[in-house]
């Protein structure tokens, strides 16, 4: 088979949302038994990840390992320089970094000319939408399988993400996958539990010069961007979410560290790439990062109140010091 421009690899370590899923469902179409690890950002950024990277590792949806063999990244802050990049290059490193709106929107286009994808291609633009913030509000508001299925996926149930990948890179179609009674039953729990974190974004919500603040640590429940913006509407340009426990650690899926995340409302005109939020995120926790629009990073020593309001000290002069600038 003419795979000419495809690295080898043994090992796939992929994010663990549905992007980094589908994105390594692709990678693993291409070598069927490569062993497939999910992570997140902070992971990878702490170095608890580097005994499992190699030249023979895959990193994709997350940041820059030099150690990998192949690299496949969207987020802006995630993008080797170019000194990294060559250095990584020379020594046989191959890196795909490409602003895509999906890291698997990335490895479909590299995969696609070599194998036969075609199983995706119902899945694929909801993923773009997801991870770049496209959802219209309609879809967001009907919460379909894909959205369910987005939000199911999760490091607290790895067997689930496994299975997932499974049949994802085994070819299975999207309709199947949600017949499957291990899948579905994630998927089912994914779509209640979205009513409860609705009525906990409803009660800890606050808006603070067009920025909704929700206070999610100590809950054991979790929030997108999207529940919170739909929630503020027109009043807010972007949103705050804070999550984990006081108690927690980053490498405890059940227990997570207190984090925050940030979003920009994309459901106002506009409301997309107005500020860079990865400012943010990347003001008091040098690991933070991701994208402009959805972004996050660990809470400091200092505490979520301090956090909060350095946070907003940097939002209410957002016309000095966040507006997007854009680069190239
Ligand atoms: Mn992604």
């Amino acid at each position: 088979m003419e795979r000419a421009g495809l690295p080898n690899f043994k090992r796939i370590i992929a994010d663990s949302d549905l992007d980094g899923l589908c994105a390594a469902a692709v990678l693993k179409t291409v070598n069927p038994n490569a062993e497939v690890i999910f992570a997140h950002a902070a992971l990878i950024r702490l170095g608890a990840m580097d005994s499992q990277i190699d030249e023979t590792t895959a990193i994709v949806d997350l940041p820059f390992h030099e150690n990998c063999g192949w690299y496949l990244d969207h987020h802006q802050t995630n993008r080797p320089t170019k000194t990294q990049e060559e250095k990584f290059s020379a020594k046989g490193g191959v890196c795909h970094w490409e602003a895509t709106p999906s890291a698997a929107r990335l490895a479909y286009d590299l995969v696609s000319p070599y194998l036969d994808l075609s199983h995706l291609d119902e899945i694929m633009p909801i993923v773009d939408d997801i991870d770049s913030g496209g959802i219209s509000k309609e879809d967001f508001l009907a919460d379909g399988k894909i959205l369910q299925l987005s939000r199911s996926l999760s490091l607290k149930h790895p067997e689930h993400l496994q299975n997932v990948l499974d049949l994802l890179s085994s070819g299975v179609r999207l309709k199947e996958l949600l017949q499957d009674k291990n899948i579905s039953k994630h998927v089912d729990k994914a779509k209640s539990d979205r009513i409860l974190a609705q009525r906990i974004v409803e009660e800890n919500t606050t808006i603070v010069d067009r920025l909704a603040i929700c206070r999610m640590e100590e809950k054991g429940v979790r929030s997108n961007g999207y529940l919170v913006t739909a929630w503020a509407g027109e009043n807010a340009d972007a949103c705050c979410i804070i999550h984990g426990y006081a108690d927690g650690t980053i490498d405890n899926p059940e227990r997570p560290a207190l984090s925050a995340s940030f979003y920009a409302n994309s459901f106002i005109e506009n409301g997309q790439d107005r500020y860079d939020l990865s400012r943010l995120a990347t003001s008091l926790d040098p690991t933070g990062g991701g994208h402009a629009n959805a972004c996050g990073c660990r809470v400091s020593k200092a505490g979520i109140e301090s956090d909060l309001q350095h946070w907003l000290s940097l939002w209410t002069k957002r016309e000095a010091l966040l507006k997007t600038e854009y680069i190239e």
